[in-house]
């Protein structure tokens, strides 16, 4: 296992202990037009961090809320309020009065620091609550003219950070899953540093010359990691993007060299497509792709054109970053590797015994980083034994590489036979007209349940019978027949969470 000191401030380790190592002149941050060293970075948070204190009457303990898009200020934010000894609980701006407010009562938030561009929705949420009586503005585009930022302005660059314990709490993590339930886990200090020493050195072999671009919300613990963490802890950089839809991404990764990147499949293909236009996305040495299903043609397609693997892992807010993941030196399609160092797998039946290798069952997992709900009887069904019980079956090889079937909810069981929808997902998108697509189950009075497959089509192709045919036609030829969808509907897009992962409950209430 990793070792820190027992008082640790993670606010103060990716910023003023990276001064002190001798990155103060290297780039930090870039956004919003501008370039930030690590240097200014830590004046930064630290001038922040006093008005916190100071003016906003932050207390070590206090759980603070910020309200923002990607960007250096909600960065410098997080860092700063870290050093305050709060706790910090990301939200993403698309959130409304009303999913903040549970947020806010969940969590007992104090203190809610907002871009100035999202004051309505936080407002409408303060006036109601009996938690939340500070709400502050901050300028996300960093012209520094809101009343944070003026506060801010005055104080000095030295800050003394307040004296954590490596296990105080210092995140709150949202997650609703699939379902739409929220829960907070807690993530301590030592946590944070855990996934970058982990993952972060083990896997993505970050060094300072790195770039990181990617699309998750800072707001969820992958993005957090993925966006910020990581390339902080190593005196990397980070770009972050407002609005990371796929043409802006690659225009930033052609723009700054951006060398590792975070996204999902979906951004991934569209990348391929623009490689074929003409898009010099030579500079990445490092797609990092989760949160939902690699498609082996996706995987080989990246490979085939950059010469470099895919990295597909898993992840979970419940454990805070990714905890299996394949390597650079190892790795194959449709697997999704072997746990990080730190962490341990198993396969377990519904009773929590293994299963054989090569069977399917729950994937469980243990390891430093979680997990702790807040409050929430939940716990006590995730975590058994020691053990995380997630949401997903896998079945584990006799090498002990990692093969995902499906979440637990997205297993069909129709006429007696366990069919995993990804399975027939992956079977529609090798097809050329499907260009997304979320299979579920549909109540069928016959076979308990039926395949249904709600289809996103690639231009050109309509959506007929002849084509309903010949979609069916090419799942039986490549998968076992039994699983083929009897029935498909085509739809304009796919509902997905705000980080990307299909809301398959929702194809599911679609009548
Ligand atoms: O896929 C996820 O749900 C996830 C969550 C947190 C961190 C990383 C990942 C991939």
């Amino acid at each position: 296992g990793f070792t820190y000191p027992e008082r640790l401030n993670v606010g103060v380790e990716l910023t003023d202990k990276m001064v002190e190592k001798g990155f103060g002149d290297r780039t930090a941050l870039i956004g919003n037009g501008r370039r930030r060293t690590y240097k200014e970075l830590a004046d930064w948070t630290n001038k922040l961090a006093a008005a916190m204190v100071e003016n906003l009457g932050i207390k070590p303990g206090n759980r603070v809320l910020i309200r923002s898009a990607n960007n250096p200020a909600m960065v410098a934010c997080w860092l700063a309020a870290t050093k305050a000894g709060a706790v910090v609980v990301n939200t993403m701006p698309m959130l409304r009065a009303g999913e903040l407010g549970a947020i806010v009562d969940k969590a007992e938030i104090s203190h809610a620091l907002c871009d100035t561009r999202l004051m309505d929705e936080m407002t409408g949420c303060a006036k109601t609550s009996k938690f939340l009586k500070t709400v502050v503005g901050f300028d996300g585009t960093s012209n520094h003219d809101a009343e944070l930022d003026r506060l801010a302005l005055e104080k000095p660059v030295q800050f003394e950070a307040v004296d954590t314990a490596q296990d105080d709490v210092a995140l709150l993590g949202f997650t609703s899953g699939t379902t739409g339930d929220p829960k907070a886990t807690m993530h301590f200090h030592r946590d944070l540093l855990i996934i970058a020493d982990g993952y972060g050195r083990e896997i993505l072999q970050v060094t300072p010359e790195d770039v990181f671009i990617g699309s998750p919300p800072l707001a969820f613990t992958f993005g957090l990691g993925g966006l910020a963490i990581f390339p902080l802890r190593f005196g990397a950089a980070a770009t972050l993007l407002e609005a990371a839809s796929p043409p802006n991404m690659i225009e930033i990764i052609e723009k700054f060299k951006a060398t590792v990147c975070f996204t999902a499949p979906t951004a991934y293909r569209a990348m391929l497509q623009a490689m074929e236009e003409g898009a010099d996305l030579s500079s990445l040495r490092a797609a990092v792709s989760a949160g939902e299903t690699l498609p082996a043609p996706v995987y080989h397609d990246w490979e085939a054109k950059t010469g470099k693997p895919m990295l597909d892992g898993i992840g979970a807010t419940e454990m805070l970053h990714i905890f299996i993941s394949n390597r650079f030196d190892d790795h194959k399609a449709a697997c999704t590797g072997k746990p990080v160092t730190g962490y341990e797998a198993k396969i377990v039946d519904a009773d929590g015994v293994e299963v054989p290798r090569g069977e399917v069952g729950r994937l469980a997992v243990r390891g430093p980083t979680g997990c702790r709900y807040l409050a929430d009887k939940r716990q006590g069904v995730y975590v058994e034994g020691g053990w995380n019980i997630t949401g997903d079956s896998f079945s584990m090889d006799e090498e002990g590489y990692l093969y995902f079937a499906a979440r637990n909810d997205d297993m069909i069981i129709s006429s007696g036979y366990n069919i995993a929808g990804p399975e027939v997902e992956a079977a529609l998108l090798s097809h050329p007209a499907v260009s997304e697509c979320g299979v579920v189950a549909a109540p069928d009075e016959a076979r308990g349940s039926v395949v249904q497959a709600h289809i996103v089509l690639a231009d050109g192709f309509v959506g007929d019978a002849t084509l309903v045919k010949a979609l069916q036609d090419h799942v039986k030829a490549t998968i076992a027949p039994f699983k083929y969808p009897r029935d498909i509907r085509f739809i304009d897009a796919l509902p997905k969470t705000a980080t990307g992962k299909i809301q398959r409950f929702a194809l599911r209430d679609q009548k």
